[in-house]
């Protein structure tokens, strides 16, 4: 971890919130299911002079002299990426997710072509060609659904009618809220029938298939595999963008620079690199592994309290909870109930919720963060117990305070990555 002391000297302001946010990481549950928590040498690198380079091209291939080192840092980023999906090529330049879209969209497609991607409101992303989102003015987009919410079973045969008629360029698989496998052989033989590249958006489990927990879209014949480098995977905030033939590689890279993005940010590059080496290590198989078994033991067990999960389960990493129905309760209000007892989550819409984005039916949770933190299967039983007692003890604030420092006290025995004196 970096001293700070710099920083405490120059800036009081910004260290106290620094400070305070350590503190609220350390002594607080994170159940968000994006979030984790990056090693002290990922941390270390962020921070790292790296931070002062302007580098735009690739390496070997640059814009600006004195780039000795950050060509080093990027093609190790690059080949352990590779290595770590099996990938033709890799791009580590995106900074984020939704770019990492946008510039797979402009690689792929001409203006006006169409994408079939998973509806928002079964799970999907807001990127995956949501009406609120700019890219909807240049692509059309279009949607497959669940077929049965209870068992989540994506309708693949509406999918191949949709496709049919609609000719996607591609046909998208990935979300941000749901629970299940997909079934990406039959994702990627719909795709040729029509003539589509195969692209999985694997934000939010791409450590999970790095570990060899779920599958891996390429294995399945996917061309391309985008996402983000700091949820499952365990890295800082970024993005990245693989395909399975080399040949693709070219038209991706030319669409994220100069295509879409200028300078990359190379001490997150670099950092990049330390997270894919650290995935690399047999016990990050472990780690992904034990996040699958955390969530389904978390499922298990708040379903035997009679909690309803939306597709009755998970095979991932996270659990999907409709409050309304389990707790009499607003997702907003059940977000606000455990954030009181130190266990953050996120409010989220369940499929066909009736209610609105703003105030959904749901929550939204996952086993990512506390699996780092080193805590298995019996922490997860703890963890069900505090939010049960919570709702159970709603409205007794002397309960719950008395459930916060309960919290705070079972989440000082597992030690944040990076958070070592506060
Ligand atoms: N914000 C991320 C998530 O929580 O899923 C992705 O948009």
């Amino acid at each position: 971890m970096p001293s700070y002391d710099a920083l405490q000297r120059q800036d009081p302001a910004v260290f106290e919130a620094v400070r305070g946010e350590m503190l609220r990481q350390a002594e607080g549950v994170e159940l968000i299911p994006s979030e984790n928590y990056i090693s002290a040498a990922v941390m270390e690198t962020m921070a790292s002079v790296f931070n002062n380079k302007y580098s735009e091209g690739y390496p070997g291939r640059r814009y600006y002299g004195g780039q000795q080192f950050t060509d080093q840092v990027e093609a190790l980023a690059i080949e352990r990426a590779k290595a770590l999906f099996g990938a033709g090529h890799a791009n580590v330049q995106p900074h984020a997710g939704a770019p990492a879209n946008v510039a797979t969209y402009f690689a792929l497609l001409e203006p006006g072509d169409t994408v079939l991607g998973m509806d928002l409101s079964h799970g999907g992303h807001l990127t995956h060609g949501h009406p609120v989102t700019y890219i909807t003015k240049i692509y059309n987009f279009v949607r497959y659904k669940m077929k049965d919410i209870e068992t989540g079973e994506i309708d693949y045969d509406e999918m191949r009618e949709v496709a049919l008629r609609e000719k996607p360029k591609i046909l998208l698989a990935g979300f941000s809220a749901y629970p299940r496998e997909i079934d990406y052989a039959r994702m990627k033989a719909i795709a040729e029938e029509v003539g589509a590249y195969a692209v999985a958006d694997m934000a939010h489990i791409a450590g999970l298939i790095a570990g060899r927990a779920i599958r891996n879209p390429f294995d399945d014949g996917f061309d391309v595999i985008l996402t983000t480098t700091h949820k499952t995977l365990r890295g800082p905030r970024g993005g990245m963008i693989l395909s399975r033939e080399a040949g693709l590689g070219k038209r991706i890279d030319k669409s994220v620079f100069p295509g879409f993005q200028g300078g990359p940010i190379m001490q997150m590059i670099a950092a990049k690199a330390v997270a894919f080496g650290e995935a690399l290590k047999p016990e990050f198989a472990d780690y992904a592994q034990q996040i699958v078994r955390n969530a389904r033991h978390m499922a298990e067990k708040f379903m035997q309290s009679g909690t309803r999960l939306i597709t009755n389960g998970t095979d991932n990493h996270l659990l999907m909870i409709d409050c309304v129905q389990s707790w009499d309760l607003t997702g907003g209000q059940a977000e606000e109930l455990f954030d009181r007892v130190g266990i953050t989550l996120n409010k989220n819409v369940i499929a066909d919720d009736p209610r609105k984005p703003l105030d959904p039916s749901g929550i939204r949770l996952g086993t990512p963060a506390v699996t780092t933190r080193g805590m298995g299967e019996a922490e997860m039983d703890t963890l069900v117990d505090f939010m049960l007692r919570a709702v159970a003890e709603r409205g007794d604030e002397a309960a719950l305070d008395a459930l916060h420092e309960e919290v705070k006290t079972f989440c000082r025995q597992y030690p944040v990555p990076g958070i070592d004196a506060l």
